[in-house]
């Protein structure tokens, strides 16, 4: 009988438009009467969500039925930026939308920017796991992505004096994308302490007991893909006192402080993303996120496993799980637990299921990045996991010992348990043991572990256990949606969209590119680009830039690393120069605008040094009479995703310039040359692989090599080491107090010149100014430029995150892709 009265949605403008009036006047019980932006954003919101569920229902039960292998991809960020537009690009309804949109008076521009970020991560690694959830969905692969739900996602950065403030971002006010599933809960247990006994047939039990008890609520988020049926799953957990509410036993009694306590003390486990990126801090809370998120999804994953009645061998054979970094590695250690203490495996058996499920993805070789654990914190936070990880390794450790016997060095060298005072446990290596596959993110970074963190383990398990898979990004959103226009040209040229799901189509831009109406169309998109970023940064910080000039953009967490001082001390060494040419030599000078956007871990004091720095240089050459236009410096403020969907169509040139060897991959690269913009950066991450496939002349490479990093580092510390003289220069300017007070920039200088220069700054920095130099004169050849442009747009389909997870499906999952019938 149900049947009969299924929704089905909206199919036209018409309908779209009654969908949007139903809500205002029911769902938000509005009147059409005072409906503004935001009500509008929110009706149009629930109008297209209604459409997901629909599909999102479809979805699960065709996987269900089909009892087809899935993919859980457990990561702790989840950087998805705006959901409203690529909601409507994947349905393939926004044209309708804005058509009715328009007809009830709003723009849907303006509807579309009242949707707040989710901020759910920091940077490049939260990032692609929204990337890869898009391409999983438009590839039609049954999988889910298991996260936390944050209370407060990466803090907002404001710019007050020049100088980074934290202010906290509380995004769940109104939330349209989520599903609270108030009956999905799993009950997750800390603390306590381990019985040991033996059971009738003599075997010896664990029992994990006493502690106390944390629930977990499913929060379910659907995903789209793009042009399919297929909508996924994304499931964040948030946390709630076990009890439900506070505890009224506690409340009745008097002991009211104690009961309120133990309720928020359960909610503070979900209440917050860590806001460091690539530095790892053994912080107790965190490590609690990491176990309450991973026991959850695991509960849940088996709950779906069990209800096949499948014998617990099978369990590879239909679930494949991927650590997003080894921030989920204790997934591997509650999975053993499960099936020895809980199941009644055998040891061998149930390590075997647990190995052949696991896949690892290394996000970096940076020391500081890699997470170690205390072993007191884990033994008393997680008494039964400890005891397993010391299982894992006695085991692990006879097997390099029957492979190499005598070899202590090499034991010691490849323990999971570092042997220091307190003993640490190396999540990586545990991770690396527990997983069938281990994976880098671009190819000199999975070169990289294999020579360095992970050579011993090449030795012991042999190179088929590491792989490669190149990083990539999701056309639909880093181009479609960030860049309509250019997306339209494009399509008119390769014979429609077809390149937004096949991205290797964009080789057809090269028999255009002497079409000189092509070629004008471009330079336009990309001007109108820059008018939009000249309008944004003269709202925000008050500056006028000249969308005329070249635009050099440099966008990313701020970290010494990615060398963004190396960036703010060349433009100081451009202003140096620009103020002591006469007025007729700076006449031939090309203008200029140095934008950098990023945030800065709260407790890391050089990156906000760095960030002062740049506000202060501003300060100073954008109210120089002399300079104009000539050079101005901005600092856009909260980079985010959606301000990256605007900065990066307006990029002439990106600056991608880490210390060889450091940057794992990098993947705003890819987004920036997509958007036809060009590269100045080092032989590092996956620019090796972008000028492999653009080819050399259209990118601006410069500096050291990684093989040569370490000698110069030696050399620093123990050889001669000559700063350079340009740089010298800089430095003596700002010492002078060129930029204001110089206190707060010693540390960035003796960085530099006292303390090693462990970034090469100065080795890399006649290189870095010489380059930009040709940069200049690259411009300045208009015609040259645009070609090098498109040329490079054509070449970039390797990076689309479609051909990545294509990858990852068939080397590391074995999953196939499962059709979902289209209906409406
Ligand atoms: C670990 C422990 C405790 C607290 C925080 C962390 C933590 C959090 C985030 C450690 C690392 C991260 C993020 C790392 C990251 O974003 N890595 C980047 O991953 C990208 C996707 O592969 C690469 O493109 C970048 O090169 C890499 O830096």
């Amino acid at each position: 009988a149900w049947r009969k009265h299924q929704v089905k949605g909206f199919k036209d403008q018409d309908g779209f438009e009654r969908e949007v009036v139903r809500h205002v006047e029911t769902t938000l019980a509005r009147s059409m009467y005072n409906c503004d932006e935001s009500a509008a954003y929110s009706a149009t919101a629930l109008a297209i969500r209604d459409l997901l569920i629909r599909r999102w229902n479809r979805t699960q039960q065709r996987q269900t039925f089909t009892d087809s292998k899935r993919v859980y991809y457990l990561s702790l960020e989840f950087l998805m930026g705006r959901t409203l537009d690529n909601a409507m690009l994947n349905l393939g309804n926004k044209e309708l939308a804005k058509a009715g949109l328009s007809e009830l008076g709003f723009r849907i521009e303006d509807v579309i920017q009242q949707e707040q970020d989710a901020a759910l991560g920091n940077g490049g690694l939260g990032r692609l796991a929204a990337c890869f959830l898009d391409s999983l969905a438009s590839l039609n692969y049954p999988a889910w992505g298991y996260g936390l739900r944050y209370r407060y996602g990466i803090f907002k950065q404001e710019i007050i004096d020049g100088y980074q403030v934290e202010v906290p971002d509380y995004w769940l006010d109104f939330n349209p994308w989520e599903f609270p599933r108030h009956d999905v809960t799993v009950d997750i247990q800390f603390y306590g302490h381990v019985v040991k006994s033996t059971d009738e047939n003599g075997r010896v039990v664990h029992r994990w007991e006493g502690g106390e008890t944390v629930k977990a609520v499913a929060y379910d988020v659907p995903i789209p893909g793009y042009g399919t049926s297929t909508t996924n799953n994304l499931r964040l957990w948030s946390s709630k006192a076990a009890s439900g509410e506070f505890d009224f036993q506690k409340f009745n009694s008097g002991d009211y402080e104690s009961s309120v306590a133990d309720q928020q003390r359960a909610e503070t486990i979900s209440a917050v993303l860590y806001p460091n990126d690539n530095l790892e801090r053994g912080k107790e809370l965190r490590l609690k996120q990491q176990y309450f998120w991973v026991a959850a999804s695991l509960y849940d994953i088996i709950r779906r496993f069990k209800k096949t009645k499948r014998p617990w061998s099978e369990f590879p054979e239909k679930v494949a799980i991927q650590l997003n970094d080894t921030h989920p590695t204790l997934a591997i250690v509650e999975l053993q637990r499960i099936l020895v203490d809980l199941e009644g495996l055998e040891w061998d058996k149930a390590w075997n299921i647990v190995v052949n499920t696991f896949g690892y993805t290394n996000h970096t070789v940076l020391p500081e990045a890699l997470e170690k654990w205390s072993v007191p914190l884990l033994q008393h936070l997680l008494p039964r996991h400890m005891q397993i990880i010391y299982d894992i390794n006695l085991f692990f450790l006879q097997t390099v010992e029957r492979e190499f016997p005598g070899n202590f060095g090499l034991l010691r060298d490849v323990s999971i348990i570092e042997e220091s005072q307190p003993k640490m446990v190396r999540m990586a290596f545990l991770a690396l043991v527990g997983s069938h596959k281990v994976n880098g993110v671009a190819e000199l970074h999975s070169d990289l572990i294999k020579t360095t963190i992970f050579k011993d383990f090449v030795q012991i398990f042999g190179p088929d256990k590491f792989t490669n898979v190149t990083n990539g990004i999701t056309p639909r959103r880093w181009l479609h949606q960030a860049n309509p226009r250019l997306s339209e040209l494009i399509s008119s040229k390769t014979g429609g969209y077809g390149f937004l799901k096949d991205l290797t189509q964009l080789n057809r831009l090269e028999e255009h590119i002497n079409d000189a109406d092509f070629r004008r169309e471009w330079a336009e998109i990309k001007y109108a680009n820059k008018v939009r970023l000249a309008k944004h940064i003269k709202e925000t910080t008050g500056v006028t830039v000249n969308p005329r000039a070249l635009f050099d953009v440099q966008v990313k967490r701020i970290h010494e690393y990615k060398r963004q001082q190396m960036n703010i001390f060349g433009a100081i060494h451009r202003y140096l120069k620009l103020k002591a040419m006469t007025p007729e030599e700076r006449a031939k000078q090309l203008p200029r605008v140095s934008i950098f956007g990023g945030k800065a871990a709260p407790g890391y004091w050089m990156a906000k040094q760095i960030i002062h720095l740049i506000n202060s240089v501003g300060a100073v050459v954008n109210n120089d009479k002399d300079i104009g236009d000539l050079l101005k410096v901005v600092f856009i403020e909260d980079y985010n995703v959606s301000k990256a969907e605007m900065i990066i169509p307006a990029s002439d040139i990106s600056e991608h310039i880490s210390t060889a060897g450091t940057e794992a991959s990098g993947t705003s690269n890819m987004k920036f040359v997509l958007n036809g913009g060009l590269i100045i950066g080092t032989c590092d991450g996956a620019n090796i692989e972008i000028t492999r496939e653009i080819g050399e002349d259209h990118i601006f490479l410069f500096g050291t090599l990684a093989e040569h990093v370490e000698e110069l580092r030696h050399s620093h510390l123990y050889g001669k080491h000559e700063l350079n003289p340009d740089l010298a220069r800089v430095f003596e300017e700002i010492e002078k107090g060129t930029f204001g007070n110089p206190d707060g920039f010693a540390s960035l200088i003796s960085a530099v010149r006292e303390h090693g220069d462990f970034y090469l700054v100065s080795d890399d920095f006649q290189s870095y100014i010489d380059t930009h130099a040709q940069v200049d004169v690259a411009y300045r050849d208009q015609e040259a430029w645009i070609t090098s442009c498109i040329k490079s747009v054509a070449s970039m389909g390797f990076f689309s995150s479609d051909r990545c997870i294509t990858e990852y499906a068939e080397e590391i999952w074995n999953i196939e892709p499962l059709k979902v019938k289209d209906e409406d």
